[in-house]
């Protein structure tokens, strides 16, 4: 959260004006236009001080109305599916706050196209995919499928570090820091085809990164096998989270879905909807049951220690199909039918499987998975529970008051019900577990409980993502935004309070209590790892990219042109490069006032980056194309923004 709280965008422009020698223009004749602030501005915003705000008020009749200034309790953090990026929500409020962009690329920051960005998207890279791209004339994809949002935790509670998320489109999973909501890890997993589910450990904290392979391929998938079942393999990946490289890998029997760990830090679960192995719709339903594979990292780091693994592209891969039982690295729970969502509840004991094609919720009892490891219990045995909720479950949360809430796809309902209710009537006592349905409008997927994936499920909202919004806005085309609705769940009835449209297509969110985010910065720091290698560079120019500079280094064809940025300034307004040069432009934006972003947008040359307070960013094209190009900052950022603009003059090549 900002320490500047009280101090708007206005309130500093001021200020800013006098450190770029404008002082005399922040005068009057600029007051009037309200843009550079001084007395009065600073007046203006006294009152809405969001520290204020913070200290937890009276709770309104009607809390997800926040009033111009008033601050949302809740991080949301949404995934947003074939989007390729994170959202961050405020909540209950459900405004859009910002978008931090991984998988795609994003031309408001320049993420996917500056020197920076690149370094993530590219370095963990298959050289199968590498190859793939240098053939169309990329480096990068620029598309995800960005499902699931997951927080880091220690002690199976947020611990305001990291952010992870999935890609299922390429295969990918990705981290993003908290401190500036920046993905600083991309990693394309070897062996494993589109990564769906992932989960991070719970604890004693997020070690592992537990990532689901959806898609059957041959192991080694070469182009010499398409009909051979039997070469036909799922991946069940764990990624060693500080080094955000693959710590193992396990050959499962059938595909993997959803996952999710315990919280003991014993097991971690996937569901599997295509038992079956079969490659058709047909095929992949024909089975009554499939089934939840259940991880035993003990015995899966042990088997690791004894080198029971064979290597493949550099990844130490165990074979825990069934039919290798024997080594206790996996067992399979018997579950109806093409199960889907896998959610652990805090309870620390019971894991609810959605049974998508059966209109049941299978409860497994995680603390009897002891037992069917050591051969003393069957697998079926730890399932506890097994209520008919209604059609099409899908996922489950949790209110951390023993109550579950199921989506139910085909009924467009959410269904709550009662965990200890639905195990006594599995045992035969005439009590309904079901509490309430409720209408959500339409086809909900994932829903989530404030906190309720971790030991301080509060039980305060639930948040249903449709899928559908048909009617609930007005028409936009045959492309209708998906509808995330707010449900207050604090009272005994389930009541929606909002519908929150939203683009392609979030999946999953999560929402996670303010005050978990308080390492939050609004500054970065000018030794920031993210562009080390670029510091690395200036360094070997003998440029202090640290203090003003405005230097333009030749190094044969290349061209390294080092300038700063503060408001309303570049340092350099003009440089000269020569046709076919590749240039380099590194920029340092040298102000540190909250929230004063410059750009840098290069006209005519596709090339256009953002750089935060204290941020060094740096972006590389060929100056294909003799002739003046203006460049401009693109981030409104004082009264002379349109003025903050120079020229690059690129010669004709000497004949
Ligand atoms: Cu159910 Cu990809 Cu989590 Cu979508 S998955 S809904
Ligand atoms: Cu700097 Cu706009
Ligand atoms: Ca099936």
């Amino acid at each position: 959260m900002s320490e500047n709280g009280g101090i708007s965008r206005r309130g500093l422009l001021g200020a800013t004006a006098t450190v770029g020698g404008f002082a005399a223009l922040g005068g009057a004749g600029a007051a009037r236009l309200g843009l550079m602030g001084g007395a009065g501005a600073a007046a203006l915003t006294a009152g809405a001080a969001p520290a204020a705000a913070q200290t937890a008020p009276a709770e309104s009749a009607t809390p997800w109305i926040l009033h111009p200034g008033e601050l949302d309790t809740y991080y949301g953090f949404w995934s947003s599916g074939q989007t390729g990026e994170v959202r961050i929500l405020g909540v209950p409020s459900m405004r859009e706050l910002m978008r931090i962009p991984v998988f795609n690329r994003c031309s408001a920051t320049g993420w996917g196209q500056t020197n920076e960005s690149l370094k993530v998207l590219t370095e963990n890279m298959t050289e199968k995919t590498r190859k793939y791209l240098a053939a169309q004339g990329k480096k990068v994809h620029d598309n995800g499928d960005l499902h699931h949002v997951h927080m880091s935790y220690t002690d199976g509670k947020y611990d305001g570090q990291y952010l992870f998320m999935n890609d299922k489109a390429n295969t990918r999973v990705a981290r993003v820091r908290c401190d500036v909501m920046k993905a600083d890890k991309i990693l394309e997993i070897p062996n494993a085809k589109a990564i769906h589910g992932m989960r991070p450990q719970k604890v004693p904290s997020s070690k592992y990164l537990f990532c689901n392979g959806e898609d059957e391929a041959p192991l080694v998938n070469d182009g010499t096998v398409l009909d051979d079942k039997s070469q036909y393999v799922n991946l069940f990946s764990a990624v060693d989270t500080q080094t955000m490289t693959v710590a193992w890998q396990v050959i499962v029997s059938g595909n993997l879905d959803n996952c999710d760990a315990d919280y003991e830090g014993k097991y971690a679960f996937s569901t599997s909807y295509n038992s079956e192995m079969g490659v058709t719709s047909a095929e992949m339903m024909e089975a009554e049951l499939d089934h939840v594979v259940v991880f035993n990292l003990a015995n899966i780091e042990a088997g690791i220690a004894a080198g029971d693994f064979k290597e493949l592209n550099g990844v130490k891969i165990l074979d825990g199909r069934k039919e290798n039982a024997a080594k206790k690295y996996t067992r399979y729970i018997p579950i109806p039918n093409n199960p889907h969502g896998c959610n652990m509840a805090p309870d620390k004991k019971h894991l609810c499987i959605g049974g998508k094609l059966s209109p049941t919720v299978s409860v497994l009892d995680v603390t009897k998975f002891d037992a069917v490891f050591a051969d003393e219990a069957e697998p079926a045995s730890v399932i506890v529970a097994q209520p008919e909720v209604g059609l099409g479950p899908l996922h489950t949360a949790f209110d951390g008051s023993g109550n579950a809430y199921t989506s139910l796809f085909l009924d467009s309902q959410v269904a709550k019900w009662n965990i200890e209710d639905a195990i006594r009537a599995h045992n035969g006592e005439a009590v309904d577990p079901i509490r309430e349905k409720i209408d959500v409008h339409y086809q909900p997927g994932h829903l989530k409980t404030s906190m309720g994936e971790t030991l301080e499920a509060d039980g305060r909202w639930l948040v249903c993502l449709s899928k559908f919004s048909k009617d609930r806005f007005i028409n936009v085309g045959p492309l209708k935004p998906e509808n995330d609705q707010l449900i207050d769940i604090s009272g005994d009835k389930m009541v929606l309070v909002h519908d929150g449209p939203n683009f392609a297509e979030p999946h999953d969110a999560i929402a996670v209590l303010a005050s978990k985010m308080s390492n939050i910065k609004s500054v970065w720091e000018r030794n920031d790892p993210f562009w080390a290698e670029t510091r690395k560079q200036a360094e070997a120019d003998g440029v202090d990219i640290d203090s003003w500079t405005d230097t333009v280094i030749r190094d044969g064809n290349k061209v390294r042109v080092y300038m700063s940025s503060q408001a309303p300034n570049f340092s350099l307004e003009q440089f000269t490069v020569q046709e076919g040069d590749e240039v380099t432009v590194i920029v340092t934006n040298l102000d540190d006032l909250d929230d004063l972003t410059h750009g840098f947008t290069l006209g005519n040359h596709g090339v256009a980056m953002e750089i935060s307070p204290q941020a060094t960013s740096s972006v590389t094209f060929v100056a294909a194309q003799p002739g003046v190009y203006w460049y401009y900052c693109q981030w409104f950022c004082h009264a002379l923004h349109m003025e903050m603009r120079g020229r690059m003059f690129v010669e004709p090549k000497a004949t």
